[in-house]
């Protein structure tokens, strides 16, 4: 199941990828590549101790560049989810980026941080560090945005991602990784039957194009009400406008809490493994995997199919921007911006 670093020998835009192994003593593997700073691969054991691969992808780069499905594992931004109408005001200076989702503005545009080539550097047997310099005007953003993202694996089965940023002029940012999961392992079948738990009592509600509102939507008494332990596709074919919206779930939870918190927790029954995410994000966004069948075969050859993986995308709300209410995604350049998201998996556990 490990994939092999010859298959992401490749330059791109004058650039080396690579692929980075990280790896913990009782054999819990990540692998990152410097393209789009994505997560290729995790190997997590199941309750009888077989480890199988858990995040949907490709084992050698040309897939991951030809891909309909650009975003596999990939680290999302300048600004992660959209922006309405593809604009946004800095101190009275309006910015327009790519409208490359209908009228707005989707994932950091057309060649967004998924489709860079970052510079990585591999610290040890269990850490990764990636750069990227986002040029003053790149996708219609200002400023010099200098990135780094570190990749860790833990002794605890881990995998934490840490983000931090400066600019050099006031510009919006709101980074996610925006893996595709799935339990069972990659391209073994749809994730309807995965139990779900989110610590939120509200979404943001949208409207069509998935646009905030600036309201948070109570998920009480309803198909987003996931506080209880519940099978994912129980309550998926609901009568409710926010479902028909995002064709399925598609919506960003306001997570409760502050500070580093579980925001959600996967388990699924037949293999016993679990995913636990915790983060210092305000948001997340559960994306169910409303994508058609795809075109490009996945790492072991299967079609990945309709809901045959969930993401869940740490997160600032979207269109924050532009909303006045939501918690600011504007970084000044006298800020550092810094963004936590752990990935821990693991077993049910009887206790
Ligand atoms: C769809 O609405 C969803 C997004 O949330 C997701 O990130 C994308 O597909 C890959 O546009």
């Amino acid at each position: 199941m490990l994939i092999s670093k010859e298959n992401f020998n490749k330059q791109l835009d004058n650039k080396q990828v690579d692929l980075f192994t990280l790896k913990n003593s009782n054999g819990f593997t990540a692998q990152i590549t410097n393209y789009g700073a994505r997560i290729v691969s995790v190997l997590a054991k199941d309750s009888q101790g077989n480890f199988d691969d858990v995040v949907l992808g490709y084992n050698n780069i040309d897939d991951y560049v030809n891909s309909e499905q650009k975003y596999m594992g990939a680290t999302v931004g300048r600004y992660a989810n959209r922006i309405g109408g593809a604009q946004f005001s800095i101190n009275n200076q309006t910015y327009k980026v790519a409208s490359n989702k209908g009228y707005n503005h989707l994932h950091g545009g057309i060649v967004g941080f998924n489709a860079k080539v970052w510079d990585a550097n591999q610290i040890s047997e269990t850490k990764v560090e990636l750069f990227y310099l986002s040029v003053d005007g790149e996708e219609g953003y200002p400023g010099n945005l200098t990135t780094v993202i570190t990749f860790e694996v833990s002794e605890e089965n881990e995998l934490k991602i840490s983000y931090s940023a400066t600019t050099d002029k006031a510009t919006a940012i709101n980074l996610t990784n925006h893996s595709y999961f799935n339990l069972l392992g990659e391209g073994k079948g749809s994730i309807n039957d995965h139990i779900m738990q989110i610590n939120a009592d509200g979404i943001t509600e949208v409207v069509a194009g998935s646009i905030p509102t600036g309201k948070t939507r109570p998920v009480a008494n309803t198909a987003f009400d996931f506080n209880e332990p519940t099978v994912i596709g129980n309550r998926i074919n609901d009568e409710d406008d926010q479902l028909k919206i995002g064709n399925g779930y598609d919506q960003n939870y306001v997570i409760n809490g502050t500070g580093m918190r579980c925001a959600a927790i996967v388990t699924e029954p037949i293999t016993g493994r679990t995913l636990e995410v915790i983060t210092d994000e305000p948001g997340m966004q559960f994306y169910g995997g409303n994508f058609p069948d795809a075109k490009t075969l996945g790492k072991r050859g299967d079609v990945y199919k309709f809901r045959s993986a969930f993401c869940l995308e740490t997160q600032h709300f979207p269109d924050s921007p532009n909303q006045p209410n939501f918690s600011s995604t504007i970084l000044d350049p006298s800020e550092t911006y810094k963004s936590t998201c752990i990935y821990k998996f693991g077993i049910i556990t009887n206790d």
